[in-house]
């Protein structure tokens, strides 16, 4: 069924200049992209988009994280693209996520503590549909 997610790649990500790296996947995937977007989140727009995890302890140091640069937000569009790019992206920590996905060849938890894993996938399509219109509210 073709639907959409919305995909981050983190200031990390975007610091380290890999955002033409991980769109390259994503296109060659075969997913179409929805929308490109560079754009510093507030703490407002994170706890929309964090819903889930306000009030756990990695949640204040995510959120600094988080604005400590722009995030590049896309939303992509294909079959089952929800499942499909978070197994692009691998699992959340990218120490142990295998080499062969964005996290696990590109990211190691480095310079903080904080888990800096360089992507954000949607996890289902009630949180694809909550996050796209938290990034892009005219989509
Ligand atoms: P996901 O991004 O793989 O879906 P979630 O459990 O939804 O992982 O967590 C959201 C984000 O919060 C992660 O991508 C990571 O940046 C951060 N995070 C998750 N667990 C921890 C933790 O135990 N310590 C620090 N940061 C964490
Ligand atoms: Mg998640």
């Amino acid at each position: 069924m073709t639907e959409r997610t919305l995909i981050l790649v983190k200031p990390d990500g975007v610091k380290r200049g890999l955002s033409g790296e991980i769109l390259r996947r994503i296109e060659a995937k075969g997913y179409t992209l929805v929308a490109v977007e560079l754009k510093a989140a507030t703490a407002e727009l994170l706890a929309a988009h964090y819903e889930e995890h306000v009030g756990k302890p990695f949640y204040e140091p995510l959120v600094e994280f988080m604005m400590t640069g722009a995030s590049l937000a896309i939303v992509a569009e294909g079959d089952r693209v929800i499942e499909g790019f978070r197994s692009l992206a691998g699992p959340t920590d990218p120490t142990t996520a295998p080499p062969g996905t964005i996290r696990g060849d590109l990211g190691r938890q480095w310079p903080t503590t904080v888990l800096q894993n360089l992507v954000h996938g949607s996890d289902s399509p009630d949180s694809a549909e909550r996050e796209i219109g938290v990034w892009f509210p005219t989509l």
